[in-house]
C-alpha cells in the first residue's frame, strides 16, 4: 500500500532519528515513467546551445526551468507526506537531481545540509529523496548518521575534490565510523525524509545502471535567508503570510528564455550564500 499521510509514530520517529524512510511513495511503473521523461528531455536538449550545461540545471533549482520538476515537487502525494512535518504552509526552496552515472566514482562527502544555505531554518526545512532508480549500497544510496540532526552545525571543511557531487566538496570535519552510519536504500518509487542537519553522505555508484534521487528542499514560510539579499521560493501548498522569499510560479515550458534568465537570478542570488568563505566560485552548481 502507498503512503498517504505520516502517522504520530512516523512524525515521531522522524523527530527523533533525524530521517524517516522507505516511504511507499508511487509504484516502481510510475518511478520508470517520471525517469522516461527525465532522460527524454537530458537526450533532446543535451547539445542545444543552452546558456548553462544541462547538468547544471538539473543538479539545483530545476523546478525553475523543468516544468516536470516543478510537477513532481508539487505532487499532493509528496506533500501530504511533508505536511506532517512541516505543517500546512510549504514553499519549495529547490529541487534537485542527484545523478550517479553506472560505474562511476562521484560521491557526496559527509556533512549537513544546512550548512551553507544561509537559511535559519533549524526545524523548519526538510529534504525529500524520490528515488527514481534503485538506490542501494551498490548504486551509492545516501548514508545517515541516526540522530545526528541534535548536534548545531558542526565545523566543515571544502574539498573542491573532483568527484563530490557538492558545491564546494563540504564535509563535515568529525570522524564518522562506518558503524554509525545507516544505509538509506529505497526501490524506484520510494522516498526518504531527512532533517536539515542529519549528517549525511554517498557512496560511488557501483552498479551498471543510473542511481537517480529527485530531491526537494521543503520550507515553512517563516524561515528566512540570512546572508543571500535576496531569495526565491514556490509556494506549493497553504499561503505565505511571511513574504521571506520571491514567490516563483512553476514553468509552462522547457527552458524557456524566460525563465532561463530567471534561473541565472535566482543563481547569482543564492551564489553569495552558497560560496560565502569558499575560495573556488567557479564550481557554483557543479
Ligand atoms: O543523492 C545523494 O547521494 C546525496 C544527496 C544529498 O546530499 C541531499 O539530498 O542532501
Amino acid at each position: 500500500m502507498l503512503q498517504s499521510d505520516l502517522s504520530k509514530t512516523q512524525q515521531t520517529q522522524y523527530w527523533d532519528d533525524g530521517y524517516l524512510f522507505p516511504l511507499d511513495l508511487m509504484s516502481p511503473a510510475e518511478a520508470a515513467e517520471w525517469r522516461a521523461e527525465l532522460e527524454t528531455i537530458e537526450k533532446d536538449w543535451l547539445d542545444v546551445g543552452l546558456p548553462l550545461p544541462i547538468n547544471s540545471y538539473k543538479r539545483v533549482n530545476s523546478h525553475v526551468v523543468m516544468p516536470m520538476a516543478a510537477r513532481l515537487a508539487a505532487d499532493p502525494r509528496v506533500l501530504d507526506i511533508v505536511e506532517g512535518v512541516l505543517g500546512p504552509n510549504i514553499l519549495v526552496w529547490s529541487a534537485e537531481f542527484f545523478i550517479k552515472e553506472p560505474q562511476t566514482k562521484s560521491f557526496v562527502s559527509m556533512h549537513q545540509d544546512l550548512t551553507y544555505w544561509g537559511l535559519d531554518a533549524v526545524d523548519g526545512l526538510v529534504t525529500a529523496w524520490i528515488a527514481l532508480s534503485p538506490a542501494t549500497t551498490a548504486s551509492g544510496c545516501m548514508d545517515f548518521v541516526h540522530a545526528s540532526h541534535k548536534n548545531p552545525i558542526l565545523p566543515h571543511a571544502d574539498t573542491h575534490g573532483e568527484d563530490n557531487l557538492l558545491s564546494r566538496g563540504q564535509e563535515v570535519v568529525v570522524d564518522i565510523a562506518p558503524e554509525d552510519k545507516t544505509a538509506i536504500e529505497l526501490q524506484a518509487g520510494q522516498m526518504s525524509l531527512h532533517h536539515g542537519l542529519t549528517i549525511h553522505g554517498s557512496g560511488p555508484n557501483q552498479s551498471d545502471d543510473r542511481r537517480i534521487g529527485f530531491v526537494i528542499r521543503y520550507i515553512k514560510p517563516e524561515i528566512a535567508q540570512e546572508v543571500a539579499d535576496k531569495d526565491y521560493a514556490m509556494l506549493v501548498r497553504g499561503v505565505d503570510r511571511i513574504g521571506n522569499f520571491i514567490h516563483l510560479a512553476p514553468p509552462k515550458d522547457l527552458f524557456a528564455p524566460a525563465t532561463l534568465d530567471l534561473y541565472e537570478e535566482i543563481r547569482k542570488a543564492q551564489a553569495a550564500a552558497l560560496m560565502k568563505g569558499s575560495k573556488d566560485t567557479k564550481r557554483l552548481y557543479g
